[in-house]
C-alpha cells in the first residue's frame, strides 16, 4: 500500500492522516513536530441494533475517503454481519493554526442507531519528546501538571454528565514550543484525558466522545438523594442529539508575545474567541440571598418587613451601594413549593402586598429584589401542576427527584413546558411582580444538559436547551430582565452572564496537578461565577485570582446576627476589588519568590504568598487592598477604608491627582459619623480604622 499518510496543510499548520484508520498521525507547527502520534489506533463506533435490543463497540475503519489541501474526510460503514448498519463521514478541517473535526452525513439504516464514536488518542504527548512537557484541564478551576510528575490515570467521569466536562471542556497538551488546546465545542460530547506509565516516562492523550444519539443503556442520575443512576432497558430511546459534533485543536506558540510557550498562550487564544457578556448591570451591585420562609420552619427567617430591614442595614454598612437580593420561599409556602405556579406570595411573609411594598421600599434605597424561580422543579401539590410536563428517566418511569424541603420535587422536560406553558408563565410573573431587571432560576444552568426520554416528547439535553432553557432567557429578555442562575456551564456562556453558586470549583486534580486560573482566564468578560465557600485569610486574594463573584445564601439555621456582619465583610474585602479587577485581562500568572502572582492590565495585580495568608493588590499602580483590609476607590469621588482589625491604612491618590479631600466619615450601627483618625499626606490620605467599622473619605477633584 505504501505510504498511507496524506496532509492537510496551511502555512503554519500540518496535519498527517493515516489513510487507513482515519486518524491523525502527525502534528507540525511551523515545520516542528509535535508529539508523536501512535499508529494503528483505532476509532470504536458504538451503535445499537433495536430488535433484538443490542449494543455493539465495534473499531471502525474507514471504506473510502478524499483529501484536499485543507480538507479531508474519509467514509466509515459499519457492518452488521452482512448487513450495513449505518454510515458517517469524519470530517478534518484545517484552517490557519487549527483543526476542526466533524462527525457528518450520519445514515443509519432501518433497525440500527448510531451512538457514538470513541477517540481516546486524538493528540498524545511524552516525556520522551520533551522532559518539560504538561498537561492542563479544566476539570475544576484549572489545573497544571508536568507529566514527568503526572499520576497516571484517567479523567473521572462526572457524577451526572459522565465524559461531558460541564463548566469548560477544554485540556491542553504543551512543550516548550507548542501549546495544543482542544476546545470539544459540541454540548453533549465527551472530553477524554490520560496519563500513562511508558518505556521512558510518562505519555498523556487527549481525546473526544463524539455522539450522536444518547446512549441508551447508559446511567443517568436521577438526582435523588442516593444520587441513583437509572439505567436503560430494551424500550429506552437512544435520544437523537441534533447538534453536529465537533472539536476543535489549536496548535499555538508564544499567542502572547512574551518570549515563553506556556499554558498561558493556549488559555489565551481560546479566550479570544470566547463571547463577551451582554450587560454589565451587575458590575457595581452587591449581591446576595436573603433566606425568606421554608415549609419546616415555625415562622418565617425573613418576613417581607424583616427583610426590608436586613436590606436597609446592608445599605447602610455599604454606604449606599447599590444591592440585588433574592428572596427564598417568597412563594405558596415557602422554599421550593408550588412550583410551576408563581401566581401565589407566601402568605406568612407578607402576601402580595407586602412583596410588593418591599420591593417598592427597596428599589427607594437602591436594591433590586430579583425574582427567584424554578422551572426544574415541579410539585403535584401545585395548582399548576401537569404530569405530561414530567420528564422521564431512561427506565420509562416519572422523573422524581428530591424532597428538597418538604414535598417530592418531579423534574420538568423543558422543551415541552416552554411550548405549553412557559411564555405565559413568564409574562404572568413580570407583569404581577413588576420584574425587571433580573430574575434568578434555580437549577436552570446547573443541569444546562438533561434528557427527557419522554416517549410522547422526546429530547435531548440540545432540545430542552435550544427548546427549552434558551428560550426562557429570551422570553425574560423581552420583559426587560436578565436571567441568572447557579452553576457555571459552558452552552450557557454567552446566554447567560451570571451563575452564581459552584461547588465543584476547587478539586484536587486527579493526576496530581496544581490548581491554576484556567477558567478566570478563558472566561473573563464572558461570564461571572461564584466560587466554593471561604476558607482562610488569603483565600481573598485565591478567590480574586479565580475571578469569583460571591453571592452568599444562608442555611436556614444560622441566625440573621451573624449574617450582616459576614455580608458585609463580602462586601468590602471581595466585592469592592472585584469591582476595579473584574474586567481587566490576564498579563501573566506565575510564581515569584515563593509568592503566586497574577498580572493584570492597567498595571494592576494580585500577589499571594499562599502560605501565610498574606496578600497585595494593586490596581492602577496603586495598592488598594492587602491582608483582610481595603482603601480602595468605591467611585470617583469615593474611597473606602476597612479592615477586619484595627489597622493605619493608607491611599495614594493617582499621579498629578489635584483634588481635596471634602468629608471623611465612619460607618457604624447608627449610620455615618464624622471621622477625624485620619492624616493628610502629600499624595496620600492616611486613616486609623477600627476593625469591621468603614471609613468612607469623599473627595472633589479641582477638575470638575
Ligand atoms: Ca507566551
Amino acid at each position: 500500500m505504501g505510504d498511507e499518510r496524506r496532509y492537510l496543510e496551511t502555512a503554519g499548520l500540518s496535519v498527517g492522516l493515516d489513510w487507513r484508520t482515519g486518524l491523525p498521525v502527525e502534528y507540525r507547527r511551523k515545520g516542528k513536530m509535535f508529539g508523536s502520534q501512535e499508529l494503528g489506533q483505532k476509532i470504536v463506533a458504538r451503535y445499537c441494533r433495536l430488535a433484538p435490543r443490542e449494543y455493539f463497540d465495534v473499531e471502525a475503519v474507514p471504506c473510502d475517503g478524499h483529501m484536499g489541501r485543507v480538507c479531508g474526510e474519509f467514509l466509515f460503514r459499519l457492518k452488521y454481519g452482512e448487513e450495513t448498519a449505518a454510515e458517517f463521514t469524519l470530517r478534518y478541517r484545517v484552517d490557519r493554526n487549527s483543526l476542526t473535526i466533524t462527525l457528518e452525513d450520519v445514515e443509519e439504516k432501518e433497525g440500527f442507531e448510531l451512538i457514538s464514536l470513541t477517540i481516546p488518542r486524538l493528540v498524545q504527548l511524552g516525556t520522551k519528546e520533551d522532559s518539560n512537557a504538561w498537561l492542563v484541564h479544566a476539570m475544576a478551576s484549572g489545573s497544571l501538571v508536568y507529566l514527568k510528575d503526572a499520576i497516571p490515570g484517567k479523567m473521572p467521569e462526572h457524577d451526572y454528565f459522565g465524559h461531558i466536562m460541564p463548566m469548560l471542556p477544554v485540556v491542553m497538551l504543551g512543550d516548550e514550543n507548542t501549546v495544543c488546546a482542544m476546545e470539544v465545542t459540541a454540548f453533549q460530547d465527551g472530553v477524554l484525558v490520560e496519563v500513562e506509565e511508558a518505556d521512558s516516562g510518562k505519555r498523556a492523550f487527549i481525546g473526544t466522545v463524539k455522539q450522536y444519539r444518547v446512549d441508551g443503556s447508559a446511567w443517568c442520575n436521577s438526582n435523588d438523594d442516593n444520587l441513583t443512576k437509572i439505567y436503560g432497558n430494551e424500550n429506552t430511546l437512544n435520544l437523537p442529539i441534533e447538534q453536529k459534533s465537533s472539536c476543535r485543536l489549536d496548535f499555538l506558540g508564544d499567542y502572547d508575545g512574551n518570549g515563553r510557550v506556556d499554558w498561558l498562550d493556549g488559555a489565551k487564544a481560546v479566550h479570544a474567541r470566547m463571547p463577551k457578556l451582554r450587560t454589565d448591570f451587575y458590575d457595581d451591585k452587591f449581591m446576595y440571598v436573603l433566606p425568606g420562609d421554608h415549609p419546616k420552619l415555625e415562622r418565617p427567617k425573613n418576613t417581607f418587613a424583616q427583610a426590608y430591614e436586613y436590606i436597609r442595614k446592608l445599605s447602610l454598612w455599604t454606604d449606599e451601594c447599590q444591592q440585588i437580593t433574592f428572596i427564598t420561599g417568597w412563594q405558596v409556602e415557602g422554599m421550593d413549593t408550588g412550583y410551576p405556579d408563581v401566581t401565589q406570595i407566601n402568605e406568612r411573609m407578607g402576601g402580595y402586598e407586602g412583596y410588593m411594598e418591599l420591593r417598592r421600599k427597596a428599589e427607594d434605597i437602591g436594591c433590586f429584589i430579583g425574582l427567584h424561580d424554578n422551572f426544574d422543579d415541579a410539585y403535584p401539590s401545585s395548582i399548576a401542576w401537569d404530569e405530561d410536563m414530567i420528564a422521564r428517566l431512561p427506565d420509562g418511569t416519572l422523573w422524581s427527584s428530591r424532597n428538597w424541603t418538604r414535598d417530592m420535587s418531579y423534574v420538568q422536560g423543558l422543551a415541552k413546558y416552554m411550548k405549553k406553558y412557559g411564555k405565559e408563565r413568564i409574562a404572568t410573573a413580570c407583569r404581577r411582580y413588576k420584574i425587571r431587571e433580573v430574575a434568578h432560576l434555580d437549577v436552570l444552568s446547573w443541569f444546562a444538559i438533561r434528557n427527557d426520554w419522554d416517549k410522547n416528547h422526546p429530547a435531548s439535553g440540545i432540545k430542552n436547551l435550544y427548546e427549552g432553557r434558551y428560550p426562557i432567557l429570551e422570553e425574560y429578555a423581552k420583559h426587560g430582565a436578565d436571567v441568572m442562575s447557579e452553576s457555571l456551564r459552558y452552552p450557557m456562556v454567552g446566554r447567560m452572564n451570571l451563575n452564581f453558586v459552584e461547588n465543584e470549583f476547587f478539586r484536587p486534580c486527579p493526576f496530581g496537578g496544581k490548581e491554576i486560573p484556567l477558567i478566570s482566564l478563558i472566561y473573563r468578560n464572558a461570564a461571572i461565577y461564584g466560587g466554593d465557600e471561604l476558607r482562610g485569610p488569603g483565600d481573598w486574594a485565591r478567590r480574586l485570582m479565580h475571578n469569583i463573584h460571591k453571592i452568599i445564601w444562608y442555611p436556614w439555621t444560622k441566625p440573621v446576627e451573624e449574617e450582616i456582619p459576614e455580608l458585609k465583610e463580602v462586601y468590602y474585602l471581595l466585592y469592592l476589588p472585584w469591582f476595579l479587577l473584574h474586567k481587566l485581562e490576564v498579563v501573566d500568572y506565575r510564581e515569584e519568590n515563593g509568592d503566586i502572582v497574577m498580572e493584570l492590565e492597567e498595571n494592576s495585580f494580585i500577589r499571594s504568598s499562599g502560605q501565610t495568608g498574606e496578600y497585595r493588590i494593586a490596581w492602577r499602580g496603586r495598592e488598594i487592598s492587602k491582608n483582610e483590609s481595603v482603601f480602595c476607590p468605591v467611585d470617583e469621588n469615593k474611597i473606602a477604608f476597612y479592615s477586619k482589625t484595627d489597622a493605619k491604612l493608607r491611599y495614594c491618590f493617582p499621579e498629578g491627582f489635584d483634588g481635596e479631600i471634602k468629608e471623611v466619615y465612619e460607618i457604624t450601627e447608627e449610620g455615618r459619623k464624622a471621622y477625624e483618625n485620619f492624616t493628610i499626606w502629600e499624595n496620600s490620605v492616611e486613616v486609623d480604622v477600627r476593625g469591621g467599622y468603614p471609613v468612607m473619605v469623599r473627595i472633589y477633584s479641582r477638575e470638575q
